[in-house]
C-alpha cells in the first residue's frame, strides 16, 4: 500500500488536540492511515543567528504514534514575506472577498515562492516513488509545481480549505495567473463547495483558456487536472464520545446549573475578520433592542481564540469587538445579568461539546468561510430530544450542505436579529426535525468520508502530460 504524505504549513502532534480546522481534520486523517506529515516547525531563524544556511539546515523528526512528523525552520525574512505577507496579507483577505484588507506589497510573492521552493527541496529526498502526496491550503499552492521541477512524478493532490473567489476578485491578486497555473501541476485539486469549484472552472476557462474535458477534468499548459468539491467534515463518533467523557459532561452540567434561568447563545471562533464577530455583536444588540422579552434571559458566550496577532487587521478587529461587548454590557446589563460574556482565549477541546450542548442557539455567522467546522460540531453535540438551533451564515461553505439551519445574511443586522429571535423561540418539534436532518447530513459526510473520497479520487486520477509542460 502507498504511504500517505501530508504537507501543510503547520504540523501538530495528531495525538494531541488543537484549535483550528485544518489541524483538527488532518490529525483525524493521519491517525487512521499513518504516514508522514511535513511542514514548518514553528521556529524562525533570526538574521545574524549562527548556524547553517537554510538549504543545509537539518530537519526535525518526531514519531507520533503511526505518524512521522518532519518539520523545517524558516529564516525570519522568508517567513515574514511568505506567511504574514503573501499568505495572510494577500491570499487570505482576497480569497475571503476582502480586497480592502489586502496589502499588495510586490516583495511578498518572491518570499512566498522562495519558501515553497525550500519546502520542495527539503521534502524531495524524503519521498518514495509510490507515495501519495496531499498538500493543504493557500500557503502551499505552488508546492507541486516546485516538486515537479525537481523531478517528482508521484500523484499529488491539493485541497483548498478556504473559499476560492470568482474570477474578477481572484484576478486582483498579484501573480494570480502564475498561482492558478501552478494548480495544473497537481493531479487532483479539491475545493470545499460547489461554488468554489465553479469559480475555478470559470477562471481557468476565461483566463487560462483551458479546455473542458468533462467530468471535472481540464486541460491547459500541456497537462490535465481533475477538480471537484470535497466538503470537509468532522469526526462525528469522536466528537460524540468527547461529549460523553467526564470533562464534556462536567462542562455541560456546570453551564446548565449556572445559567438555569437563562437561554445561552454560543459563538466559538478564531479571532479573524472573516468570522463576522462585530456584525454578530451588532445583531445581538438589535435582538435586545427590538425584542425586549429576551433581556435578562438571552446570554451570548463568545469565545475567540487568539490568531495571527502579528497581522495588523487582526489587532483592529480585537479592539472593535472589545468595544462592542463593553457597550452592549454597559447599555443593557443588569446587576444580575451580563448580556455578553466574551473570552479571548481557547476552550480546551474536551469541554467544547458540553458548552455547545448547554446552548440553545449557536451563532455561526462568518462573512465568508471555506466550510466552518463549528457549525457541524454544534449540531453533533446536541441532545436529539431537546436540540439547539443553528443560525448559519449563507456565506459559509457549510450552508451548501446544512440547509435546515436558519440561514442568514450576516451583513443584514436586523434580519440576523430576527433569525436569532426565531431560533430562541422555535417550538421543540421544529427544532427536532431540523436537527435530525442536519445530523444525518453531517454523519453522511464526516471527516472519513471526506478523506476517503478525496484519496480514492486521487488514486484513480493521474494527470496526462503531453508536449512540454510549462514547468
Ligand atoms: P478555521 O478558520 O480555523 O479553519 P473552523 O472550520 O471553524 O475554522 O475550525 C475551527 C476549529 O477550531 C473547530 O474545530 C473549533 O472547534 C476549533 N476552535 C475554534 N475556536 C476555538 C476556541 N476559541 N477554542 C477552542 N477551539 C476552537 C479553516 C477554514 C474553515 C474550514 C477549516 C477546515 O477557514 O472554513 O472549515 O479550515 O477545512
Amino acid at each position: 500500500m502507498s504511504r500517505l504524505v501530508v504537507v501543510s504549513n503547520r504540523v501538530a502532534d495528531p495525538r494531541k488536540t488543537a484549535a483550528g480546522g485544518l489541524a483538527v481534520a488532518l490529525a483525524e486523517v493521519l491517525n487512521n492511515t499513518g504516514g508522514m506529515w511535513f511542514g514548518w516547525s514553528g521556529k524562525t531563524i533570526e538574521p545574524g543567528e549562527p548556524g547553517p544556511h537554510a538549504q543545509e539546515r537539518p530537519l526535525h523528526t518526531h514519531q507520533a504514534g503511526p505518524v512521522k512528523l518532519v518539520t523545517m525552520d524558516l529564516d525570519r525574512q522568508d517567513y515574514d514575506a511568505y506567511y504574514g505577507g503573501y499568505s495572510n496579507g494577500v491570499l487570505w483577505p482576497v480569497f475571503h472577498y476582502r480586497l480592502d484588507l489586502a496589502d499588495f506589497d510586490p516583495a511578498y510573492i518572491t518570499g512566498y515562492r522562495k519558501a515553497n521552493q525550500l519546502f520542495a527541496q527539503k521534502l524531495r529526498p524524503l519521498l518514495r516513488d509510490d507515495d501519495i502526496i496531499w498538500i493543504h491550503d493557500y500557503h502551499l499552492i505552488p508546492l507541486a509545481a516546485e516538486l515537479r521541477a525537481l523531478g517528482c512524478t508521484q500523484r499529488i493532490g491539493f485541497f483548498l480549505h478556504i473559499p476560492l473567489p470568482p474570477p474578477l476578485i481572484l484576478a486582483a491578486i498579484p501573480g494570480h495567473d502564475w498561482l492558478i497555473r501552478a494548480l495544473f501541476a497537481y493531479d487532483l485539486v479539491g475545493f470545499q463547495s460547489n461554488a468554489d469549484h465553479e469559480h475555478f472552472c470559470r477562471y481557468v476557462q476565461a483566463e487560462a483558456h483551458a479546455q473542458d474535458l468533462g467530468r471535472g477534468r481540464w486541460r491547459a499548459f500541456n497537462r490535465t487536472v481533475q477538480a471537484g468539491a470535497f466538503p470537509i467534515g468532522i469526526d462525528v463518533d469522536e466528537f460524540v464520545a468527547l461529549g460523553q467523557a467526564s470533562e464534556g459532561r462536567e462542562m455541560y452540567e456546570r453551564m446548565t446549573r449556572e445559567y438555569s434561568r437563562r437561554q445561552l447563545l454560543v459563538g466559538v471562533d478564531r479571532l479573524d475578520y472573516s468570522k463576522g464577530l462585530p456584525h454578530r455583536m451588532q445583531a445581538f444588540r438589535s435582538l435586545l433592542q427590538n425584542f425586549p422579552e429576551n433581556r435578562r434571559v438571552a446570554t451570548l458566550i463568545q469565545i475567540a481564540s487568539p490568531s495571527r496577532e502579528e497581522v495588523d487587521a487582526y489587532t483592529d478587529i480585537l479592539h472593535e469587538i472589545e468595544s462592542l461587548c463593553g457597550s452592549i454590557n454597559g447599555n443593557y446589563g443588569e446587576l444580575d445579568w451580563m448580556p455578553v460574556r466574551y473570552m479571548h482565549r481557547n476552550v480546551a477541546r474536551p469541554r467544547l461539546p458540553g458548552l455547545y450542548r448547554a446552548s440553545r442557539v449557536a451563532l455561526v455567522t462568518p462573512l465568508r468561510d471555506g466550510m466552518n467546522l463549528v457549525a457541524k460540531e454544534f449540531v453533533v453535540a446536541q441532545d436529539p430530544a431537546d436540540p439547539g438551533v443553528l443560525v448559519l451564515s449563507r456565506f459559509a461553505g457549510a450552508a451548501e450542505q446544512l440547509k435546515e439551519a436558519l440561514l442568514v445574511n450576516p451583513y443584514d443586522i436586523e434580519a440576523t436579529a430576527n433569525a436569532i429571535n426565531l431560533a430562541l423561540h422555535m417550538p421543540i418539534e421544529e427544532r427536532r426535525t431540523r436537527h435530525q436532518a442536519l445530523l444525518a447530513t453531517i454523519r453522511r459526510c464526516d471527516v472519513h468520508w471526506w478523506c476517503n473520497t478525496f484519496l480514492e479520487t486521487l488514486a484513480h486520477t493521474q494527470a496526462e502530460v503531453s508536449g512540454t509542460p510549462w514547468l
